[in-house]
């Protein structure tokens, strides 16, 4: 990793995985900078899925959020690039699809504000926390 460059934390949600948009969206992130440096498709525990939103405990969508994440197989990513967590965020979109600018992850392929296709570290901090919860750094190879 160069010394500009950043890590981020992505998901591919299960409304995307189970349309088949892992490849469509992969080619999205790639052709807009990011290198995919680590990725694997698993399926999330209810456990594990209530861990890692735990900072969204006390919302009112936090149970439904967490049965949706862990309801079919996602897949985690660590993406890097100079400026790679906001800039993420802008390539995902509003959180709420409807919200989402053109052009965006969200916009094109979100269902709905909690089936909105993709995650992506909001932070520095989260996105090395998200990193750690998925991630040894053995699978982490550049
Ligand atoms: P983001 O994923 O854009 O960082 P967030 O951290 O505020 O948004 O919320 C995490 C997830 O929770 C979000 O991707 C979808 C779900 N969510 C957020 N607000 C919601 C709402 N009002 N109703 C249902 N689900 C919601
Ligand atoms: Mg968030």
């Amino acid at each position: 990793m160069t010394s500009q460059s950043e890590r981020t934390f992505s998901i591919i949600k299960p409304d995307a995985t189970k349309r088949n948009l892992t490849g469509e969206i992969n080619a999205i992130i790639e052709s807009t900078g990011f290198r995919i440096v680590a990725q694997k498709r698993i399926l999330i525990s209810l456990d594990q899925a209530r861990k890692f939103y735990e900072v969204h405990g006390s919302k009112p969508f936090y149970d439904d959020l967490c049965e949706f994440l862990s309801s079919a197989p996602v897949v985690v990513q660590v993406l890097e690039k100079e400026n790679a967590i906001a800039d993420y965020r802008k390539l995902m979109g509003a959180t709420n699809p409807n919200a989402a600018d053109e052009g965006t992850i969200r916009k094109r392929f979100g269902i709905s504000v909690d089936q909105n296709s993709v995650h992506g570290s909001d932070s520095p901090e989260t996105a090395l926390a998200e990193i750690k919860f998925f991630f040894s750094d053995t699978e982490i190879v550049g």
